[in-house]
């Protein structure tokens, strides 16, 4: 599979010679537009996507997703066998488009929550994000987390309630779900005119103008008419619900003009004194500082797949959402990541640029880096100062989806990737070494299901450990772990889906195929009682001995923090040469809890004494004396054994209401909310994720096959005590079977 087709040498003599080249900034600042679109699964991003892209003129046809199936055909951003197949996005995507002359450049995200280190790291970049809602369901567990993950990256959104044809679909319900569900403050700039089959077009808030569709056709036009009191007659709106928002159509323009005015002092005193009506330009100047600085989100609404309001969300996006100029500086940290400055966006600044996505297949590596001041050209010399090394720039593409454009060079705001960087991992900082800076960091997801895996053909091992080891590398959400007793390669991952979709691009990107086992519970130990080991490592043989002696205080430290390790020797009782030994020792042995072997986290190790003999200490016999503490102190320090714990939300028919929650019940779950869902409830629980496995064979038979469920990994907590017995004695057995 020629993947990256257009790094053809020819093809890229062929795009220098149409001067497909920006060498001077082309695009102002102003006029770009670096957005994501993001979404519960299934709301409609790609759908939306492609429509964007044969709207701007990008593509000359529309893909439906369910018509790439039998993989003669894909949308552009799931250009992926496994996403043709499936349906769904698994990676993100990046393409650029043209609107009313400004640059959007737009990343399409899975919804999938198995995938949501996709999300997460495409908001990193992004300076702006369309919501997309489905007109039924309305906010939806994935809609929650990435809204939050929007909230904690600061990045000013608008929502899109899309599939307005569906049976079902309601307008107001969303919005009022985005109030409730989102805490948020949505602002309808349109409202629908009709619903389901009888979806015609929507109410323009902002210029009191309906804009009605002739047909579903993708080139079908959009008539202008005046919003009068007879409009839903005129249109023939029938349901009650759909004529009644258009009866109440003054009130919503009201309460648009009244929140625009509050953005604008001197439009809202004209307003006030002289009863001025403001005027469209001063209304949307309004959203759009009333966006920025997120005082409320504005609304719209459409059908993608019926090709009715997606130039209107584009318009939405110029007007509405940043230029990388609009939003804050990034911020640069110090080596603990503490902030400590920032980085203004202009061409004029030192170069800086993080990267935030690898990609690794067999045709090498591809570095998505986001440039966040200066100018990076091709052949420059830049330090990744993250790692503190120097990276040559070779060659620069802009990616359309799947397809590389060369460029030779990328200025503040833009979004390019750099062919085979040698160090380079996702999240760390390109810059200028005459100026280095440390951009702040990304935070990634915790993978919490583990299986063991390996190559399907003994022979293939080493390929197969090489390929799974690029996967890992491109993916921060996979963990990689070698369990010391059985040898057997362990990967961790945020979900089945997370980890099957991995064996399977392995096969399709690196021609190698691989087999796993159970999925498992990525279990975690950690300690609640502080105690002080005293270790002393002694052995004479033959000649010179060893000798080591450590005195090491151990003590939990609150959930989620990891581990933390303080020198607080004095008088060199430890030689300072041998304390990151001690370090090392602590950190290779905490991985092999002691009691089933699981990591051991949360917890802090102190050193605070020590002796040593001058021929037989060295750096081996002080590791060894800290993994022997290690093992004698975490044993009388009350260790118990954690369990990741899942946040799952089962959307029911209400009659199934008690089967389903008697069932959570068993699982050792427990309901934390029940919320309206159209038609349907939702029940969000608490659940170990240890009681997942099968739910969706279970759920489906109790509800005859009408309910649904998503969960994602919520946080660990200790397994009550007969529980943890079990495991303990299951890892036991298992890995008497294994090394036997
Ligand atoms: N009726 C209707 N169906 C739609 C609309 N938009 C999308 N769909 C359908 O919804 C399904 C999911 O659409 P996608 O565009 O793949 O959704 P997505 O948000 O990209 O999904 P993920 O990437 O997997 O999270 C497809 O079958 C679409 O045809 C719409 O406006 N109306
Ligand atoms: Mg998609």
């Amino acid at each position: 599979m020629a993947k990256y087709a257009a790094f053809d040498p020819a093809l890229e003599a062929s795009f220098k010679l149409y001067g497909i080249f920006a060498m001077a900034r082309t695009t102002p600042l102003s006029d770009i537009r670096n957005i994501g679109i993001i979404a519960h699964v299934d709301a409609g991003k790609t759908t939306t996507t492609e429509r964007i892209l044969y709207y701007t003129g990008r593509k000359h046809t529309i893909i439906d997703i369910h018509d790439t199936k039998d993989l003669k055909t894909s949308t552009t951003t799931d250009y992926l066998e496994q996403e043709q197949k499936r349906g769904i996005t698994i990676q993100s995507a990046a393409v650029s488009a043209f609107w009313r002359d400004k640059k959007i450049n737009l990343i399409d995200t899975p919804g999938h929550v198995d995938f949501t280190i996709e999300v997460n790291r495409s908001l990193r970049v992004l300076d702006g994000a369309v919501v997309v809602f489905d007109g039924v369901a309305g906010v939806e567990p994935q809609s929650e987390t990435n809204w939050r993950l929007a909230d904690n990256y600061g990045v000013p959104r608008i929502c899109y309630v899309n599939k307005m044809d569906r049976s079902g679909a309601n307008f107001l319900r969303c919005v009022d779900m985005i109030k409730k569900r989102l805490g948020a403050r949505p602002l309808p700039v349109q409202l629908p005119i009709g619903s389901e089959d009888n979806f015609k077009g929507m109410v323009d808030l902002v210029e009191m103008k309906a804009l009605v569709w002739e047909s579903d056709d993708k080139d079908a036009e959009w008539k202008v008419l005046e919003v009068t009191a007879d409009l839903a007659d005129k249109l023939h709106i029938t349901v009650p619900s759909d004529r009644k928002l258009l009866a109440d159509v003054q009130k919503f323009r009201t309460e648009l003009v009244d929140t625009c005015l509050e953005q604008d002092d001197e439009a809202m005193e004209a307003f006030l004194t002289h009863g001025t009506v403001p005027s469209g330009d001063i209304l949307r100047a309004c959203l759009r500082k009333g966006t920025l600085n997120s005082a409320f989100t504005p609304v719209l609404c459409g059908s993608s797949y019926k090709n009715k309001g997606v130039q209107q969300v584009l318009d939405a996006v110029v007007d509405y959402l940043p230029a990388p100029t609009d939003v804050p500086s990034i911020k640069t940290v110090d080596a603990d990541g503490e902030p400590i400055g920032e980085r203004a966006t202009s061409d004029d600044e030192p170069f800086s640029a993080l990267a935030f996505k690898v990609i690794n297949d067999i045709y090498g590596a591809l570095t998505f880096i986001r440039v966040y001041s200066g100018v990076l050209t091709k052949g420059a010399s830049v330090m990744n100062s993250t790692r503190g090394k120097r990276e040559k720039i070779g060659r620069m593409v802009e990616m359309f989806a799947k397809e590389a454009n060369p460029v030779e060079e990328a200025r503040a705001g833009d979004i390019i990737a750099l062919v085979s960087l040698a160090d380079t991992e996702t999240g760390d900082t390109l810059c200028d070494a005459a100026n280095p800076v440390v951009l702040e960091r990304m935070r990634f997801p915790e993978p919490v299901i583990s299986v063991s895996v390996k190559a399907k053909v003994k022979a293939e091992q080493e390929k197969f450990g090489s390929a799974l080891g690029k996967m890992v590398r491109a993916d921060p959400s996979l963990h990689l772990e070698t369990d010391r007793e059985t040898g057997q390669t362990i990967l961790r991952g945020m979900g089945e889906l997370h980890l099957e979709v991995t064996l399977d691009r392995m096969r399709t990107e690196f021609g190698v195929e691989g087999i796993m086992g159970e999925p498992q519970v990525a279990y975690r130990e950690t300690i609640t009682k502080k105690i002080t080991e005293q270790y002393i490592h002694k052995k004479q043989t033959g000649g010179s001995g060893q000798f080591a002696e450590v005195w090491i205080v151990f003590e939990p430290l609150e959930r989620s923090t990891g581990f933390e390790f303080v020198d607080e020797t004095v008088g060199g009782s430890v030689p300072r040469e041998f304390v990151p030994s001690v370090e090392k020792g602590l950190k290779v042995q905490k991985e092999d809890g002691v009691l089933a072997h699981y990591p051991t986290v949360d917890f802090k190790a102190t050193l605070i004494d020590g002796s040593f003999h001058d021929v037989d200490s060295n750096a081996m016999t002080f590791e060894i004396a800290a993994k022997a503490a290690f093992r004698e102190g975490i044993r009388k320090a009350a260790p118990i054994l954690l369990e990741p714990v899942m946040k799952v939300e089962t959307v029911t028919p209400g009659d199934y209401l008690g089967d389903v929650i008697g069932d959570i019940n068993r699982r050792r779950g427990s309901v934390q909310d029940q919320l309206e869902r159209g038609t349907n409830i939702a029940v969000v629980a608490i659940v170990p994720l240890s009681e997942m496995f099968g739910y969706i064979g279970q759920l489906r038979g109790m509800t005859s096959g009408r309910a649904s469920y998503t969960m994602e990994f919520s946080h660990y907590e200790p397994v009550p005590r007969n529980v943890a017995e079990e495991v303990i004695a299951e890892v036991a057995k298992a890995k008497a079977a294994l090394t036997a």
